[in-house]
């Protein structure tokens, strides 16, 4: 028997909003957030789609989180726009600043945004995939909690840390990659204790630092960055810029704040965008057809272009809906209760 149910993205999005509203937080936010949940699920599922609604629910049951916070836009320089989120869930603060950030990006040429004081528990994607959308190659990061030791130490110390990227495709839907900054996002993990499956080799040490695939003893010890010094190098960056440089906490600091909660993340993010138009003038045509031909010479040899996948599912998801794990639905429904 197969133990999942198919919903359309329309029912996964209207069930995640009325269990927020159903818990308090304000229609808006929790529309916002529910959007950001389906789109998650439509995309491929798994760790970043309505699964999120347990992270957000601890926030609320937690008090972590503002359930109304109106986001407040602030327009700090020619290239440069603050969106704090007044301690509320980012997917609205994104929504009310996104527009400021392109029309910054279309008048200089690059433009920055800072989203502060905010509980981020989403993929990135679909932050730089809207950015792309309107022209702009963009760019996303923020911390997390301090879930993951650095290359060569065994004590968790940096985020999960996602690095997001998105490039417009003329014609096309956006060329984008969202991946987190450890061997894999927190959330995967969880989803292997949940199913008490292992994980693959070398996505955490246990609380004594040796290798395991055991998801629990990782959650109880500390997750890896992929590839080594690299990925922690990354990760230590993410920190700095979504971090001190927005003047919003780092990964140690939203763990501290969270209080064994085991809510969403607390602190900031940083989200760059930059006008090809502007950059290339008259130009810009010929060189994004340029990017083409790269794009077209990794597809052309078998290699798999990120973001492809993900377009297909959201086909496959618009024409079938989506299949959820019964179990979780479970859960979810009796949030409503
Ligand atoms: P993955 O390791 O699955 O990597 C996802 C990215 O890599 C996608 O862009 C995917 O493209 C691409 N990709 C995957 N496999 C391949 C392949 N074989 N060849 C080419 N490209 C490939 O994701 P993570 O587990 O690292 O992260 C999952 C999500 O967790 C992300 O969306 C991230 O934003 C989120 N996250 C959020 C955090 C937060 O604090 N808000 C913290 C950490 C993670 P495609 O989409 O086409 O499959
Ligand atoms: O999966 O690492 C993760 C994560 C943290 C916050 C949202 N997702």
């Amino acid at each position: 028997m197969d133990d999942r149910e198919r919903l359309t993205i329309d029912e996964v999005r209207d069930l995640a909003a009325r269990v927020l509203v159903r818990h308090g937080l304000a229609p808006a936010h929790a529309e916002a957030c529910a959007d950001v949940m389906a789109i998650g699920e439509r995309d491929g599922g798994g760790s970043h789609g309505i699964f999120r609604l347990l992270m957000c629910m601890n926030s609320i049951r937690a008090g972590k989180v503002a359930l109304d916070a109106e986001p407040v836009v602030e327009d700090v320089a020619p290239g440069l726009v603050r969106v704090d989120a007044g301690g509320a869930f980012a997917p609205l603060a994104f929504r009310r600043g996104l527009p400021v950030l392109a029309r910054k990006a279309r008048e200089a040429g690059v433009a920055a945004m800072a989203v502060t004081n905010c509980c981020h528990f989403a993929a990135l994607f679909p932050e730089v995939e809207a950015i792309a959308r309107e022209g702009l190659v963009g760019f996303a990061f923020t911390p997390s909690h301090a879930w993951v030791a650095p290359a060569g130490g065994s004590r968790p110390l940096l985020g999960t840390n996602p690095v997001a990227f998105g490039w417009p495709r003329p014609g096309g839907d956006p060329f984008v990659f969202d991946f987190a900054t450890s061997a894999a996002a927190r959330g995967e993990i969880e989803l292997h204790r949940r199913e008490g499956t292992p994980t693959p080799p070398g996505w955490g040490v246990d609380a004594a630092g040796s290798p395991t695939t055991d998801a629990a003893a990782i959650m109880a010890g500390a997750m890896l960055p992929f590839g080594g010094h690299k990925g922690s190098a990354l990760s230590l960056m993410v920190e700095l810029i979504a971090g001190p440089l927005v003047g919003d906490m780092t990964s140690v600091e939203s763990l501290a704040f969270d209080a064994g909660a085991k809510g969403a993340p607390r602190g900031g993010e940083l989200l760059l965008a930059i006008d090809p138009a502007r950059l290339l003038g008259d130009a810009a045509p010929a060189h994004l057809a340029r990017a083409e031909a790269v794009f077209d010479a990794v597809v052309s040899q078998g290699a798999r272009l990120p973001s492809l996948r993900r377009y297909a599912a959201r086909r496959r998801a618009e024409r079938e809906g989506v299949l959820v794990p019964r179990k979780l639905l479970d859960e979810v429904r009796a949030m409503l209760d």
